[in-house]
């Protein structure tokens, strides 16, 4: 909506005025594979406990967001990912900013598992209606659906 109202240029400034101010952009990652993208259960917090999510978390202060998406996944998930694009608008949430980004398996990363979740599931285009998604990511659904393909 701003981009529209101010222009590009503009929509940017207030972009890099919004994290000077502290507005927090947390990455989700949908690993896609063969069709299917991971989905992971959340331990953390209590409200969230038991709801699916894109993996992922914040970025720190200096790191590109594929870098984050990068280096959350190997932490959560033991994976070698490498970001190949955004997907779906900015979806705000109570930290700030949440950011999907697609990303693949490396050739010869480990099989994903669930080190900080509670599971990990890949799921089809059909699947992801069947699991009780975390808000935000419920969101991004439809334009997952379209990579995933029927
Ligand atoms: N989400 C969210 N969807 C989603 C992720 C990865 C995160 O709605 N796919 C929200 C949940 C939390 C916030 O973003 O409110 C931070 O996510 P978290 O806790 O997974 O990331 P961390 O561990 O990097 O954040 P801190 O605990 O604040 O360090």
């Amino acid at each position: 909506l701003l981009r529209g109202v101010l222009g590009a240029r503009a929509a940017e400034l207030a972009e890099r005025v919004g994290v000077a101010a502290g507005a927090r952009i947390v990455v989700a990652t949908a690993l896609v594979r063969d069709g299917r993208v991971l989905a992971a259960q959340r331990t953390r917090p209590a409200a969230l406990a038991g709801r699916w999510e894109l993996p992922g978390g914040s970025v720190e202060t200096g790191e590109s967001e594929d870098a984050a998406v990068a280096r959350e996944l190997r932490e959560e998930l033991g994976a070698d990912v490498v970001a190949c694009g955004r997907l779906g608008t900015d979806l705000p949430i109570d930290a700030g900013l949440l950011r999907v980004h697609l990303a693949r398996l490396r050739p010869g990363s480990a099989e994903p598992a669930a080190l900080e979740h509670a599971a990990v599931r890949w799921v089809d285009a059909a699947g992801l209606a069947t699991l009780d998604w975390v808000d935000a990511d419920r969101a991004v659904l439809p334009d997952l659906c379209a990579v995933l393909g029927t």
